[in-house]
């Protein structure tokens, strides 16, 4: 196996034995293969609205498939040969749709490969996957494109679930997995990169009116962190459908409702928060499932990434759904024409579950997307004008198991009081719990949500860029700390890039898939920088450096 696509890739080099993820290398394999067929689908789909052959459907494909490879989403071997077998078969029926005019001696291996027994796909995996391209920088641009195009399908993926797509994303997304199937040169592979983060700007957008439309406006709410007595299921992941179901299966059988890590902005959700029995938020960042939903004691379910090793303590009480999934973990299977999905087996199972052990107490105020911002924008922008707040930092992005992360807890604490965090995403637990207080009411930290939310932080500079008249969003008193693990921070951070935003701080380490060529024209066109250490990068944030 060969994966470096996480930030806690083996020696930051690339995992190729087991992942430290806890991914195996045969699950690598079949995500490799898996995504070597999507490319497939997408050679087809590229052509087919010429055509006027409509693609939502591959499209739909393309994006759950892609979204069940990004990084602790789905360690399920027979998931991923199911999907590459059910790959083979869209993409089949699709270039039947497509195939006029068409040459098929210069069609690429994606799009002519077929597997047909379960070893056909394994053996697949030695030719295929990351090291099949031997120039650094053309793999290097070709991955950082792919891993962009997964945080993008997961975000729209999301944001389809609630009913809305947009066939531009989907178009693109076609366009960029087949571009990969190509020796092109290297400046048409980074302007595709530059494209994708453009589209992750609609993707985000998109998302964020589902969400809004389905659900209401995130509203400042204080979220408990206790517990009750009663049993309960723990939800975590980032699919709000998912717990609006799961909430409302669960009304007035006895059975409490917990969040838990990058699930946490669910609790500011107006259609949410009326639940009486949706209690808080339970625990912290996905890493400590481990021992979290051991003391949580209950029934949990895996709504997207991030799902660690499962531990025995609470394999039969662990449900994954959508794109999750765990090998030995009981699966909630898809909605059918319709129909809400059944949340019936993890009820029944809290049920004879004890309740939770109280791991904290107290609350956590919430709630500060996009709207609830400018709510306050008036209040905000008085503060700045009377240098009560000096600079805003982002320090979005996702946390992780490594100490070095330690490094975004003590920015916090070393940031002088005239300053605003902005955050969304999972890398808030290394700070969010900390007494930073407030300004003028304004408390120092702003949480917008879920890394699926990060739409808001842009929307945020946007609005604040406008009230201030400047020409360049880079002239705002902001700067950017970003942490990133996984595939999804690799789109915002693209989005970020696209909107023209320079000089973002990308930790704990820059990507191992960036080739020295790669990153050398990413320090040029947008100033990316490392860290130098909390003392130097606090002072040169403060001097908008
Ligand atoms: Fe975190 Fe995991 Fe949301 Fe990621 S829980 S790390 S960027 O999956 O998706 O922020
Ligand atoms: Fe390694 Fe990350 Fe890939 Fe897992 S997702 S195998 S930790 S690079």
């Amino acid at each position: 196996m060969f994966c470096y696509q996480c930030q806690e890739t083996a020696g930051n080099t690339g995992c190729t034995v087991r992942g430290v993820c806890g991914k195996q290398a045969s699950t690598a394999g079949l995500q490799d293969v898996l995504v070597h067929l999507l490319k497939g689908i997408a050679v087809f789909g590229e052509r087919a609205p010429a055509q006027g052959v409509p693609v939502a459907d591959e499209a739909q494909f393309v994006r759950q498939g892609l979204f069940a490879t990004i990084t602790n989403a789905n360690f399920d071997d027979a998931r991923f040969l199911d999907l590459a077998r059910r790959a083979q078969t869209v993409r089949d029926t699709l270039r039947r749709k497509v195939e006029d005019g068409l040459d098929p001696v210069s069609l690429p291996d994606a799009a002519t490969w077929t597997g047909a027994a379960d070893a056909d796909f394994t053996a697949k995996a030695e030719t295929v996957g990351v090291q099949a391209t031997a120039d650094a920088d053309a793999r290097s641009l070709r991955e950082l494109l792919i891993y962009g195009v997964k945080g993008l399908s997961a975000y729209a993926d999301h944001a389809a679930i609630l009913g809305q797509t947009d066939p531009e994303v989907d178009a693109f997304i076609m366009k960029a997995l087949a571009s990969t199937t190509r020796e092109l040169p290297v400046a048409d592979m980074t302007a595709l990169v530059l494209e994708c983060g453009a589209t992750g700007v609609k993707a985000m957008a998109l998302l964020d009116k589902a969400n809004t439309d389905a659900y209401g406006h995130p509203e400042i709410t204080r979220v408990n962190l206790g517990v009750r007595g009663n049993p309960g299921i723990l939800v975590s992941g980032h699919d709000l459908k998912d717990m609006a179901e799961l909430l409302e299966q669960t009304a007035g059988t006895g059975v409490d409702v917990y969040t838990h890590s990058e699930m946490l902005p669910a609790n500011a959700y107006p259609a949410f928060k009326r639940y009486d029995h949706f209690v808080g938020n339970y625990g912290g960042s996905w890493w400590r499932q481990s021992t979290e939903f051991d003391a949580f004691q209950g029934a949990v379910l895996m709504t997207t990434n991030c799902i660690t090793p499962v531990k025995d303590a609470y394999r039969d009480r662990l449900f994954t759904t959508g794109m999750a999934g765990y090998p030995g973990c009981a699966h909630i299977p898809d909605r059918t024409a319709g129909r809400p999905k059944d949340f019936s087996a993890v009820i029944e199972k809290a049920k004879t579950c004890p309740p939770p052990e109280p791991l904290e107490e107290g609350t956590l105020t919430n709630g500060f997307a996009r709207n609830q911002v400018m709510a306050l924008a008036d209040t905000i922008i008085a503060a700045v004008k009377s240098g009560a707040i000096k600079r805003f930092v982002v320090m979005a992005g996702c946390d992780g198991r490594f100490k070095e992360r330690r490094y975004y807890t003590d920015v916090a604490r070393a940031l002088p009081d005239d300053t605003v965090i902005l955050t969304a995403g999972c890398a808030k637990y290394r700070y969010n719990k900390l007494d930073l207080g407030e300004i003028g009411g304004i408390p120092r930290v702003l949480d917008a949500g879920q890394c699926n939310d990060s739409y808001s932080l842009a929307y945020i500079a946007l609005q604040l860029q406008k009230a201030f008249g400047l020409d360049d969003i880079n002239d705002l008193p902001i700067s950017y700390d970003i942490a990133w693990y996984e595939q999804k921070a690799v789109i915002v951070l693209l989005a970020l890039l696209s909107l023209g935003v320079k000089g973002i701080r990308l930790g704990p380490t820059l990507p191992a898939f960036l080739s020295p060529g790669v990153a050398k024209v990413l320090v040029e066109q947008f100033d990316i920088k490392g860290s130098n250490g909390v003392a130097q990068d606090v002072e040169a944030m403060l001097a908008g450096r």
